[in-house]
């Protein structure tokens, strides 16, 4: 084992904050993801006001090798624009058999799941200490459905990548929104 590796093999992080020691924390704010949200002009409603966090993401990379593992803690806010609730962005990875393992940690939410031609969509359920299963070659969004930050771990082949191209082109083709007083996976265009 090299010695750079032999010096990251313990990280912390901070789960209330949603933070790694050390490691850098990348926000997403409402005007960068507002293209995102099937209400746009609920989306400008907010931006008159306020540019709200939507989520933020520390991200922990000791090795880059074949074999190697990276993961992500990231923390989605609550909040909607419109019935629809704050979300990531969402992504494929670049690498697209690359699955990945998602750990709840606190709140309440759910994994948006799509597959490449869109057909087959399923919300799975986030809890706390509750895992979930992300298969390659499946675009992910997580949203916090719930009153408090959604804060959970992504662990991921070190060369999965991201491609947000294929999804921002085309978005996912399901929302989620408040429907009845929980939430509910529609189709984009029954928004
Ligand atoms: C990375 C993993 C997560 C996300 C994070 C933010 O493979 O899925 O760490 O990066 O949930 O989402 P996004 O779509 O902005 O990368
Ligand atoms: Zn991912």
């Amino acid at each position: 084992m090299n010695d750079h590796l032999m010096e990251q093999l313990l990280s912390a992080y901070d789960p209330a904050a949603g933070t790694i020691a050390g490691r850098p924390r990348v926000e997403r704010r409402l005007s960068e993801l507002a293209p995102c949200f099937a209400d746009q002009a609920a989306g400008r409603e907010v931006l008159r006001h306020a540019d709200p966090l939507v989520y933020a993401v520390s991200t922990f990379a000791p090795a880059d090798g074949a074999g190697d593992l990276h993961y992500g803690l990231a923390q989605v806010m609550p909040g909607r624009v419109g019935r629809e609730y704050f979300m990531t962005k969402g992504h494929f990875h670049a690498w697209r058999e690359a699955a990945e393992f998602y750990f709840t940690l606190s709140g309440e939410g759910l994994m948006l799941l799509e597959g490449e031609t869109g057909g087959r969509a399923q919300a799975v359920p986030m809890r706390p200490r509750e895992a979930v299963y992300v298969p390659g070659r499946t675009a992910h969004r997580t949203v916090n459905v719930g009153p408090e930050p959604l804060t959970f771990l992504g662990v991921y082949p070190a060369r999965a990548g991201y491609d947000y191209g294929a999804i921002a082109a085309r978005n996912f083709r399901h929302v989620i929104v408040a429907r009845d007083g929980g939430p509910a996976m529609i189709p984009r265009e029954e928004y």
